[in-house]
This record gives C-alpha cells, sequence and structure tokens, in this order.
C-alpha cells in the first residue's frame, strides 16, 4: 500500500472528571492523531503522549516534531505490505516509540480495512468479548475512593486499580480492601517510591492484590528484581519497558511477575504482539494498560487485548468514563458482566467524526507524497 498522504491532527478534549496519579492531574486530554491515506484506504492512529514529559520523556510536540521532520518524510510516497516493512524503514530513528507507534496504528487500521478484516483478526486476536477494568486516580480520602470503587463495581467491572502515591496509599487500599474483601484490586505508583520503601511496600501484601505496577523508578529493572523478593504481592512493570528485549531482561531478572503491555510505550502494535509472545511463552500473564485513550486508541487497546495471552482485565474502560463527547464511533459500552465487545467491522471498528474533530482540532498539518 503506497503512503499518499498523511494528516496530523492535536486535539484537546475535556475529561469529565480530573485525573490524579503520583506525576500530577489531568484535566484535558491532549493527543496527537494521524490519519493515513493509502489507495481510497484510511486509517487512523493515535499517539499517546500526554501533554508534558511526565509520564514518559516523549510528548505531544516531540512527537509532531518527530513525526514530521524525520518519520514522515522517510516513508510518504512509499510501498509498505506489512508492519515489519514499515518498522524496518523507521530503524534509523531511535526511541521516540509513541510518534512510531501512533504511524504504525494508523497503517494496521488501513491494511486490516484494505483486507476487509477487524484489526483484531488482523493481529491474531481470538476474544469476542475482552475483560475491563478500571483505573481510579488518587481521591482526597479513603472514603470517597470507597464511593467511586462501589459506583465501578456495581456497573460490572473486573477489576479496580487505585492509583496510589506516599501519603495517599496503605490507608486508601485498607479502605477498599475492607469495604470489598472479594474483589479483584491492585495498585499503581507510577515510580513514586524507591527501594528504601521496601517495607512499606511490603505492608500491601496483607491487602491481597493482584500486583503492584510499576512501584520503583521509571527505567529502572534492578531494583524492582531486589523488591520483587521482598514482597509477595506480585510485581508488574509498565514504564520500564519499552520493547521486547527490556521484556526479556525484566523477566531474566525477576523484576517482574507480569506486564503492562501498551503498543505506544514499546513502539506499536508489532512490537507488543512480541512482549506478549514472550511472556506467554513463559507462562507470565499480560493486560493492556490505558493512556486516557479517544475511541481511535481505545479500538486498537481492545484488538491487541483481544489475542490469547492478555488474560488480565486491562485499563480498557466504556468510553463514557472519560469524555463528555469523543471523536470517533461507536463508544466501547461494557457488558453487565464486565467486558468490552471486540469490534467485528473491517480495521478498529471506529470512524471518526470529522466534525466534532475539526471542533475539538488545534493544530493540524498534511504531508503529501
Ligand atoms: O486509560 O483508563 C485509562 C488510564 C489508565 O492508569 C492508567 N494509565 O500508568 O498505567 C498508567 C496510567 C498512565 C496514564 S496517566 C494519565
Ligand atoms: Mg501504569
Amino acid at each position: 500500500m503506497r503512503f499518499e498522504r498523511v494528516e496530523l491532527r492535536l486535539i484537546a478534549l475535556p475529561l469529565l472528571h480530573p485525573f490524579e496519579t503520583s506525576f500530577g492531574i489531568e484535566a484535558e486530554k491532549h493527543c496527537v492523531l494521524v490519519r493515513l491515506d493509502c489507495e481510497g484506504v484510511t486509517g487512523w492512529g493515535e499517539c499517546v503522549a500526554m501533554n508534558g514529559p511526565w509520564y514518559s520523556e516523549e510528548t505531544t510536540g516531540t512527537a509532531w516534531h518527530i513525526l514530521t521532520e524525520f518519520i514522515l518524510p522517510h516513508v510518504l510516497g512509499r510501498d509498505f505490505d506489512s508492519a515489519q516493512e514499515l518498522q524496518g524503514r523507521l530503524a534509523r530513528v531511535r526511541g521516540n516509540k509513541m510518534a512510531r507507534a501512533a504511524l504504525e496504528g494508523a497503517f494496521l487500521d488501513a491494511l486490516a480495512r484494505s483486507r476487509d478484516r477487524s484489526l483484531a483478526h488482523f493481529l491474531g486476536g481470538e476474544r469476542t468479548e475482552i475483560e475491563s477494568g478500571v483505573s481510579i486516580g488518587i481521591q482526597s480520602s479513603p472514603e470517597a475512593l470507597v464511593a467511586i470503587v462501589e459506583r465501578e463495581l456495581a456497573t460490572g467491572y473486573r477489576r479496580a486499580k487505585l492509583k496510589i502515591k506516599p501519603g495517599s496509599d496503605i490507608e486508601f487500599v485498607r479502605a477498599v480492601r475492607l469495604a470489598f474483601p472479594e474483589a479483584q484490586l491492585m495498585v499503581d505508583a507510577n515510580s513514586a517510591y524507591t527501594l528504601e520503601d521496601a517495607e512499606h511496600l511490603r505492608s500491601l501484601d496483607v491487602f491481597g492484590l493482584t500486583m503492584i505496577e510499576q512501584p520503583l523508578g521509571h527505567d529502572d529493572i534492578v531494583d524492582h528484581a531486589t523488591l520483587s523478593a521482598r514482597v509477595q504481592t506480585p510485581i508488574c512493570l509498565d514504564e520500564s519497558i519499552h520493547s521486547a528485549q527490556d521484556a526479556r531482561h525484566a523477566l531474566e531478572l525477576a523484576s517482574c511477575r507480569i506486564i503492562n503491555i501498551k503498543a505506544g510505550r514499546v513502539g506499536g502494535l508489532t512490537e507488543a504482539i512480541r512482549i506478549h509472545d514472550i511472556c506467554r511463552n513463559r507462562g507470565v500473564p499480560v493486560w493492556c494498560g490505558g493512556m486516557l485513550e479517544t475511541n481511535i486508541g481505545r479500538a486498537h487497546n481492545v484488538a491487541l487485548a483481544s489475542l490469547p495471552g492478555f488474560t488480565l482485565p486491562g485499563d480498557i474502560s466504556a468510553s463514557e468514563r472519560y469524555f463528555v463527547e469523543d471523536i470517533a464511533y461507536p463508544n466501547f459500552r461494557v457488558s453487565s458482566h464486565g467486558t468490552l465487545a471486540v469490534p467485528t467491522t473491517p480495521g478498529t471498528g471506529v470512524e471518526v467524526d470529522e466534525q466534532r474533530l475539526e471542533r475539538v482540532t488545534l493544530r493540524r498539518t498534511e504531508l503529501v507524497a
């Protein structure tokens, strides 16, 4: 398929509820969308980089720069028949995984559409529905957190992830566990602790959590191995894993027992599937993470999570939890048994609402071969 035209848009969508993590509060979602046109087919990709370099080094600004200056000029006017071929052409570009993943996502959507197949099937997905979990931001008090968890579990979600940071951790988790003795619960610290907090983190063991996600340094796999040996709760890595090689290293060092896979963080769906395969061969469970995506990115996540190794509920919740109005439809809805249906129509299965998109666009550019 010949890459004829690419359009980039920077958009801003207000979130229904501000989302607080250990690194800050998000009130508005900013992201770069990629539209790729090739031979009469259009594909869409979403770059998960945020406004600022708080989750990772990349931002909407760096993604825009790398895409327009280095990635797109290198691929426009050329023919690609597989994501591997595209990645090969981009091998010279180091890092910038989120920028790269956004283009690969658009290409895979277009490629699946051109073959009249759903993205999920095209990637090797087998499930017709995926298990859905929720990620709940840091709240002002344990009581406020319990009230939100109650609402989410009543909706049907299979597990609740509680964001934690020093000062908003043990007592919050205790309150939720007391209120919901049987619920599948986990925590995510987004690198808010150090190895000196090992004893403190060990006090989470009594709550029967499914995992502690990324407690230590965002680029660490060594201290996580030490911590992993000192706590009973399984450690899951998110920020530290940028490639299949990182995943292999982390598993060989026993830095984690579970991996959160985000296609954006690892350079695209192809690399995400490599990590899935490595983990599956070793019997290591994986789940699909989220980055407060619009329905474009959410649809890519749902397709990825339909692969057989995704055995734990992901951070892929119903569309209506996030924005007043999305930019692509239909919305993903959660069933009463806590699942989202995997689309069966061609490509991602969502279509962009051009008028809505135009209204939320802050910046636009177009590159033609
Ligand atoms: O998409 O529901 C979602 C958010 C999931 O908690 C979530 N993501 O570290 O896993 C994580 C965070 C990163 C994004 S915070 C803005
Ligand atoms: Mg995380």
